[in-house]
């Protein structure tokens, strides 16, 4: 008996091996409950609730109505099951325009202040590259930083997460939002975002971030096509070689309506509740979603049918 909950694993080439033959101090790096997260236990699939304060999220009625909007929607949110809440105030879809950091500040960190005097205790990761987004956000309560760019966009993002001694996603992602998904290429993607993701930890414990506040993420439709994400979805048990809580965020993305046939985004939500119960069901850690009431019925249904008691 191995403890795990698969049969087979796949190494850091993408090789399948049994689980039986897993030496101990493998399984032991499979298997170790990971650290908790802004004080949630990560035996269970956690979600991240989507938050995007970009301007076309709220109203254009002046900072306080979207503040308030934001607030709002953010207490919704947290009712219909959202354990943590990722804001971002930059578009990172395929070919958004970047945005001044003093304008990407001026969106995320009111909204991070307004949360807190409102009362709202939810842990609030903050979506950006930028280091001073990072700092100022987390000066005013929030508590992890999702970077999409794993410390490669901002030389002084680093610093700011390893001070702050926050939690941190590093997220693969080959290119920048605007040009990433012009034809990417790899010989063999999963081995090589494996490899991709391993120096970026690299970097980050070297820069003085703790190995055990990192999460790592594939990064799926980040510079990779149908083909590739789904080689890395079918390939999800890999990343828990690195030891570390996996984040997955595949909510409404493109080939999830290309698959589906459904080419609004928000007709995406039964596609993105099948493959968040196929990430759950992989050991995925925290799930990234818009759809939070619905995905947590699916993820308790699929928690009911697969404990072994009654
Ligand atoms: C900001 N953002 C959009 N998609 C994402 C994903 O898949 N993972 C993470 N960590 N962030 C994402």
């Amino acid at each position: 008996m191995t403890g795990l909950r698969f049969a087979h694993v796949l190494d850091q080439e993408g090789r399948e091996i049994a689980a039986q033959g897993l030496d101990a101090a493998t399984i032991e790096r499979l298997s170790a409950p990971r650290p908790k997260l802004c004080g949630l236990s990560l035996d269970r699939p956690r979600l991240m609730g989507i938050l995007n304060v970009t301007p076309d999220s709220f109203s254009d009625g002046g900072d306080h109505a979207s503040r308030a909007e934001a607030v709002a929607q953010a207490r919704a949110m947290v009712e219909e099951g959202a354990e943590i809440l990722d804001i971002g105030g930059e578009s990172t879809r395929p070919g958004a325009q970047a945005v001044a950091v003093e304008e990407e500040m001026a969106r995320v960190v009111p909204v991070v202040a307004a949360l807190r005097a409102a009362g709202l205790t939810v842990p609030i990761s903050i979506d950006t590259r930028n280091g001073a987004t990072a700092r100022a956000a987390l000066a005013e309560g929030a508590d992890m930083i999702n970077d999409v760019s794993a410390l490669t966009h901002d030389p002084g993002m680093a610093g700011v997460v390893a001070e702050a001694g926050v939690p941190i996603c590093l997220m693969h992602a080959k290119g920048t939002p605007q040009e990433m998904q012009r034809a990417p290429r790899y010989d063999d993607v999963l081995a090589e975002v494996l490899e991709a993701l391993g120096h970026r930890i690299e970097a980050a414990v070297a820069a003085g971030i703790a190995r055990d506040r990192i999460l790592v993420d594939p990064g799926i439709g980040f510079g990779k096509d149908l083909g590739h994400n789904l080689t890395l979805l079918r390939s999800l048990t890999a990343f828990h070689g690195f030891g570390l809580p996996l984040l997955i965020g595949v909510s409404r993305k493109r080939f999830i309506g290309t698959i589906g046939g459904a080419e609004a985004p928000k007709d995406r939500m039964p596609g993105s509740i099948a493959v968040a119960l196929w990430a759950s069901q992989q050991g995925a850690q925290v799930i990234r979603v818009h759809d939070i009431k619905e995905t947590r019925q699916a993820l308790e249904l699929q928690h009911a049918l697969m404990r072994e008691e009654p």
